[in-house]
């Protein structure tokens, strides 16, 4: 137990906060690592290609099991039908192999975006062949999340116009309610559906699911393991992301999350980076409601990928801020909190919360790493340290691809 780690503990405890309770939290924070963001990614105007950055899913999973050996709260690989295909489309060796390495699959998305038939769109597509070929990749995407052992299906629907006047807007509602019944009827009793929203891109007039309240609206509809998922790219500027998500706790509708820095538009770049107090405040509300007895099933995932840092660097400081905003909600004086909003005390009020968010929690975060027995308490000097970036440069080269033309 470090000096610092006392003298933290020591004033919060003053304040009347559990550090224990704290510690056992920290500890028990999930999050979901997308098999994705350790494979080479760009913008639509390119691809920067990244020496030994991951090829195959078996790539992915190595990858992921080194980020978890030096985080020890991220034991959960997310996958992308579109990009996580296999040799001879078996996926249970995949859950073997993650099973090895210490992992478990989780969140499973399918892919309505990649290929040529989705140019109108997948289920919401005015092409009932295009429509019914969507419905079969859905239940493929059962198959194949039952053969990695995960439990939840991430919908992102692609869809939209680009054209007033294109579709019928109210028709495309409803082949997207009908194609999406097909994937949860398809799904186990004990699955849950996550269905995402995004105001625009791929499509920019309309997008069939662009905002919470529709895709809200959906799962209501399709019934109770239907929740929304919240990225945090999906908005546009201004959107107070912590009111939509006390919204959904209180409705008992918030499915998962996918964190990223909402600068981008979507789901690049590191989390928490420009975007702490953001992280920090959905956090908040999250704890708040759960504090207040609300049951909560929230799947914490990272939807990113990573263009000019390092991947895995990027994944691991991209965590390292979750748990920092995390820590910092977990330790707001919460009854001083309630007394200030009691006594219409409105600065006070925010003092409180601002001067968790201003807390050092590193000491608490490490305590933390301790715990878990963690060989470091920094992740990124851990991982810098272990070999591994060295071995992959080495074994994988630059994915068959040499950037500087020779
Ligand atoms: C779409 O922009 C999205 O956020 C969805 O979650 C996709 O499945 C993911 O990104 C992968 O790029
Ligand atoms: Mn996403």
């Amino acid at each position: 137990m470090s000096e610092r780690f006392k003298r933290l503990a020591d004033s919060l405890a003053e304040k009347g906060v559990d550090v224990n309770a704290v510690l056992t939290r920290l500890k028990a924070q999930v999050i979901e690592l997308p098999s994705w963001a350790v494979g080479n990614s760009g913008t639509r105007y390119g691809t920067f290609r990244e020496e030994g950055s991951a090829r195959t899913i078996w790539d992915k999973i190595d990858d992921c099991a080194e980020i978890q050996r030096v985080l020890g709260i991220t034991p959960v690989m997310a996958s992308h039908v579109a990009w996580d295909v296999t040799e001879d489309g078996q996926y249970a060796p995949v859950r073997k192999y993650a099973e090895e390495k210490g992992l478990k699959i989780g969140t499973v998305h399918p892919d309505v975006f990649s290929r040529q038939e989705y140019i109108f769109g997948s289920i919401c597509s005015p092409k009932p062949e295009v429509r019914e070929f969507t419905k079969q990749h859905f239940l493929d995407c059962v198959r194949v999340a039952r053969e990695m052992g995960s439990k939840v299906i991430g919908m992102w629907v692609a869809d939209g116009t680009n054209y007033p006047g294109q579709d019928s807007l109210r028709e495309r509602k409803h082949r997207l309610y009908e194609g999406l019944k097909v994937l949860y009827d398809a799904m186990d009793e004990d699955m849950k559906l996550v269905i995402e929203y995004k105001p625009f891109e791929p499509f920019f007039y309309t997008t069939d699911i662009a905002d919470w309240g529709m895709s809200m609206l959906m799962c209501n509809k399709l019934g109770e393991r239907a929740k929304v998922l919240v990225d945090l790219g999906h908005h546009l500027p201004g959107v107070n992301i912590e009111q939509i998500i006390s919204t959904l706790l209180d409705e008992n509708m918030l499915g998962g999350f996918h964190m990223n820095n909402r600068r981008y538009a979507d789901d690049d770049l590191i989390t928490g980076t420009v975007n702490p107090m953001d992280l920090f405040l959905i956090y908040k509300e999250i704890i708040d409601a759960e504090q207040d007895g609300v049951k909560t099933d929230i799947t914490y995932m990272l939807d990113q990928s990573h263009n000019i840092e390092p991947s895995i660097e990027g994944i691991i400081y991209s965590v390292m801020n979750a748990q920092t905003a995390y820590a910092r909600a977990l330790i707001i004086d919460r009854t001083a909190l309630k007394e200030a909003q009691e006594a219409y005390d409105v600065v006070g009020a925010n003092k409180i919360v601002m001067d968790a968010f201003n807390t050092d929690v590193q000491p608490l975060i490490e305590e933390a790493r301790i715990e878990l027995g963690l060989s470091d308490t920094d992740p990124l000097r851990n991982y810098r340290q272990g070999g591994h970036a060295e071995r992959i440069r080495k074994e994988r080269g630059f994915d068959g691809i040499n950037t500087l033309g020779g």
